[in-house]
């Protein structure tokens, strides 16, 4: 009869137990910490080892033909109109079902989503054009000063409103948005060495998804208005995401608590904005750094943040919903000004072509997910005008790309 383990049997067992671990839960070995406490739809640290890395960039391109994409995106956006749209309130239901009312900063993105829909079919011209002001005049009515306590939420209708502006020339609409950008940036404070709260009450944590929509509000209304201020705030509000939240990787981290500690969630709508940042600031300053980090945050999130099609495996209800369609707009405005754009338009068609492929359901609707399978439930607004985004985007950068073509054929 035996009593008991030798040394030796006891650390075979241990290393048997190690390896196990190792296999079951490869996040162990993964040695930046995601943490997504409480959201289903942030992506996990399996889930981030599962993209496939260089491998994944290197799948063929999608070839879809201009008129394939307009036609793509002209059917998303009549039907995210036709579906959510409630003319009797000028406001988006929050479901298909026709029940609800979308959020606050939701509509923000359902709006954004619309002038790019505007913007691809002719701006004033297009048969969408007065949604342009009946989406602002809707939301109003309800919060007629756009004040909130979030100030994300605020940073996200300020940049939809600069965007009427461009669009419209209405002064309104510039109005409003500085108006709200002074109330932003009265959220700035030198605690953790500086940057913008998340929200006005709590004062709790400083987030990626605050300051850097500032950063890229700032920017803009510098070369609106030509206003150095402006320009001064966007230059501090980079500086302090790129000392503050960027991974080893090239990731940009969630946010930072009162205490200091660093919360390492990734999620697609932080890299995006970060790009925009860093975008405009080459564009005013010319300095390559910009450029370098934006291309960096780039690269990494279309190798670490997608699957083994080079889909993005971000997904969820929610907030969560809305993401992806952020990181689209400024992969594209990176594009604009790359010399070489071939990666992000080549990732932006394969999503287009996925999504379409492999996520629209029976109604023609979009959930989260743009590799599918499609979700026949109700569907939220919000995963919806993502995809708008991601169609009309897509066709607005293939046409450039085929106008650039044509140019250089015709020299
Ligand atoms: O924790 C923040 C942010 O840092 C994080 O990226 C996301 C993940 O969650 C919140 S921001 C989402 C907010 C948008 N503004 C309105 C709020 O009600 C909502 O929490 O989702």
């Amino acid at each position: 009869m035996r009593h008991g383990f030798t040394l030796i049997e006891l650390l075979v067992v241990v290393a048997i137990i190690a390896i196990l671990a190792a296999m079951l839960f490869p996040a162990f070995s993964v040695t930046t910490v995601f943490r997504c406490e409480g959201f289903s739809w942030c992506q996990s640290p399996k889930e981030m080892s599962q993209g496939s890395g260089p491998a994944a960039m290197s799948k063929p391109s999608a070839n879809l033909s201009r008129e394939q994409l307009n036609a793509w995106a002209d059917d998303a956006t009549q039907r995210l109109i036709d579906v959510f749209w409630n003319e009797g309130q000028w406001r988006f239901h929050k479901f298909s079902d026709r029940t609800g009312w979308s959020d606050f900063w939701w509509t923000a993105q359902v709006w954004d989503s619309l002038m790019d829909a505007v913007e691809r079919t002719g701006g004033k011209k297009s048969r969408w054009f007065d949604m342009v002001a009946k989406v602002f005049e809707g939301q109003s009515k309800h919060t007629p000063t756009f004040l909130n306590p979030f100030y994300d939420d605020m940073a996200w209708w300020t940049l939809a409103m600069l965007r009427a502006y461009k669009i419209t020339g209405e002064p309104r609409y510039l109005e409003r948005a500085q108006f709200l950008w002074k109330a932003i940036q009265d959220g700035w404070s030198d605690d953790l060495g500086g940057g913008i709260w998340w929200n006005i009450e709590r004062k709790s944590e400083k987030n990626a998804c605050i300051n850097c929509p500032a950063a890229i509000i700032g920017a803009r209304m510098y070369q609106i208005t030509g206003d150095q201020a402006h320009l001064n705030m966007a230059l501090k509000l980079y500086k302090w995401v790129k000392s503050n939240l960027l991974s080893p990787d090239g990731l940009v981290y969630d946010h930072v608590r009162r205490d200091g500690s660093v919360v390492r969630w990734v999620f697609t709508y932080n890299q995006g904005t970060f790009i925009g940042a860093a975008v405009e600031l080459y564009r005013i300053t010319k300095d390559k750094t910009y450029l370098e980090d934006a291309r960096r945050v780039a690269r990494a999130t279309m190798t670490l943040m997608v699957d083994s099609n080079g889909i993005l495996t971000e997904r969820g209800s929610g907030d969560g919903g809305g993401f992806k369609g952020i990181l689209i707009r400024y992969l594209c405005e990176l594009a604009k000004v790359d010399p070489d754009p071939k990666p992000y338009r080549e990732f932006i068609l394969r999503h287009a072509q996925s999504a379409w492929q492999h996520a629209r359901n029976s109604q023609g609707l979009f959930c989260s997910s743009w590799s599918g399978p499609p979700e026949e439930g109700r569907i939220e607004v919000l995963t919806h005008a993502s995809a708008v985004m991601l169609f009309n985007l897509a066709a607005m950068l293939e046409a450039a790309e085929t106008s650039s073509q044509t140019k250089a054929e015709g020299e």
